[in-house]
C-alpha cells in the first residue's frame, strides 16, 4: 500500500480552540502526522510519496465537492483576516457569530462584506482555527486524496492519504471539527468520476462524519456509513442519528450506527459487521475509509475503548470487503499512540488483502 503524505501539513498549526468558554491548546497538532510517518518508516507498507500541489486537476476535483464561494473564501481568508486588523497577523482566525439554519430566518444567500461574518457563514464551530497556511495545507491534503485515488484507479488494491488537517466534518461550504476540505468526499467523488459506479464511504472515526453525510445525502451512487459516538452526547451533536437514512434519490443510502460513550471493541466490531453487510448489499465497487483513530481507549476527547491490538482486526475486517480501498487520515488525539494504531489498522488490512 502506497502512502501519499502531505508535505504542507505543518503550515496548518492552530494555537488554541474554544472549548466550553475557554481557550485550550489545539488537539489537532502536526505531531499526529509525524508519528504516523515515523511508524510507517519503521514498519513499511509500501512507498511513501508527497504529491505535488500545483495541479489544475486538483482544483477541479475540489470543486466537485465544495462550492466556489467556499473555496474562494478559504483561499483568501488569511489575507482578509489580517486586513481586518494588522495585529491579527499574530492571532489565528476563529468564528464567533453564525447565521444558524433555515428556521432562524438568517440569510445565507447574501455574502457579508465583513470577514468575521463570513468566518461564521462558512463554519459551524469555534474549535477550528484558521491561519496563514490553512488553505495550502488543506489543498495539499486534497492532493493526497486525489493521488491515492489515482493509485487505486491504476489497479492498486489500496492507498493511504496521510494528511492533516482532517476532512470528514467539512461540508460543501463549511468548515468545523478541525476540518476544511473533505478529503474522503473528494476521494469518493474522484472514484466516481474515474469510472467506479458505486462507491461506499465507511467512516470509522469516533465522531460522526457529518460533512460526508451532507455532501452525499441525496445521492444513490455513494453509500455513506458512519460508526460513531451517539450525537445525543457526542460531537458533532446535531447530526449522526440512526434515523438519518438519506433523502430523495439518496433515500436508503446513508447508514448511521451511533454507539454510546464507553462502547468496547466487541460491540464496536459488531457495528462494523453491520456496516460491512450494508456495503455488500449496496454492491460497491470501491471503498473510502475515513480513518479516525480516536476510538482508542487513550483518546483525550473521545469515549470508546479500543486497544492498539484491536486495530489489526479492524483492518482485516475492512479487507474482507474485497474492494479497492482509499484510506484518509482523520481524527486520533492520543498523539503518541496514533502512529501505532494507524499502522496496525493498515497492516491488518494488508495482511488480509
Ligand atoms: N471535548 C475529528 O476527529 N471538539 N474532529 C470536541 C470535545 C471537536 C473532532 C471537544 C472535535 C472534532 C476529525
Ligand atoms: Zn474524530
Amino acid at each position: 500500500m502506497k502512502t501519499l503524505h502531505n508535505a504542507h501539513h505543518a503550515l496548518h498549526q492552530g494555537r488554541e480552540e474554544m472549548f466550553r468558554g475557554r481557550m485550550v491548546p489545539c488537539h489537532e497538532v502536526p505531531a499526529r502526522l509525524d508519528f504516523v510517518l515515523t511508524e510507517l518508516q519503521r514498519r513499511p507498507l509500501g512507498a511513501l510519496e508527497a504529491p505535488a500541489l500545483d495541479d489544475a486537476e486538483l482544483d477541479a476535483a475540489i470543486a466537485r465537492v465544495h462550492s466556489a464561494r467556499y473555496t474562494a473564501f478559504l483561499a483568501g481568508a488569511w489575507d482578509e483576516w489580517v486586513a481586518m486588523d494588522p495585529a491579527n497577523a499574530l492571532r489565528d482566525a476563529l468564528p464567533s457569530v453564525w447565521p444558524l439554519g433555515n428556521r432562524h430566518a438568517f440569510r445565507t444567500d447574501v455574502l457579508p462584506q465583513n470577514f468575521a461574518a463570513r468566518l461564521g457563514l462558512f463554519s459551524f464551530d469555534s474549535g477550528s482555527p484558521l491561519m496563514a497556511g490553512t488553505w495550502a495545507a488543506a489543498r495539499g491534503g486534497a492532493a493526497c486524496a486525489l493521488a491515492a485515488v489515482r493509485e487505486v484507479l491504476g489497479g492498486a488494491r489500496s492507498a493511504f492519504a496521510l494528511t492533516r488537517p482532517p476532512g470528514h466534518h467539512a461540508g460543501p461550504d463549511f468548515f468545523g471539527g478541525y476540518c476544511f476540505l473533505n478529503n474522503a468526499a473528494i476521494a469518493a467523488q474522484a472514484l466516481r468520476d474515474g469510472g467506479k459506479q458505486r462507491v461506499a464511504v465507511l467512516d470509522v472515526d469516533y465522531h460522526h462524519g457529518n460533512g460526508t453525510q451532507t455532501i452525499f445525502y441525496e445521492r444513490a451512487d455513494v453509500l455513506t456509513v458512519s460508526i460513531h459516538g451517539d450525537p445525543a452526547t457526542e460531537y458533532p451533536f446535531f447530526l449522526g442519528h440512526a434515523d438519518e437514512r438519506g433523502a430523495g434519490a439518496g433515500e436508503g443510502f446513508n447508514l448511521n450506527l451511533p454507539l454510546p460513550r464507553g462502547t468496547n471493541f466487541t460491540t464496536w466490531r459488531a457495528a462494523l459487521g453491520q456496516a460491512l453487510d450494508a456495503m455488500a448489499a449496496f454492491n460497491a465497487d470501491a471503498l473510502v475509509v475515513p480513518m479516525g483513530l480516536d476510538t482508542f481507549e487513550g483518546d483525550p476527547i473521545s469515549g470508546f475503548t479500543l486497544r492498539s491490538n484491536d486495530y489489526f482486526a479492524v483492518g482485516e475486517a475492512l479487507a474482507g470487503a474485497g474492494l479497492p480501498t482509499v484510506f484518509t487520515f482523520e481524527g486520533g488525539y492520543a498523539v503518541d499512540a496514533v502512529g501505532t494504531n494507524a499502522v496496525n489498522l493498515l497492516e491488518g488490512f494488508e495482511r488480509a488483502a
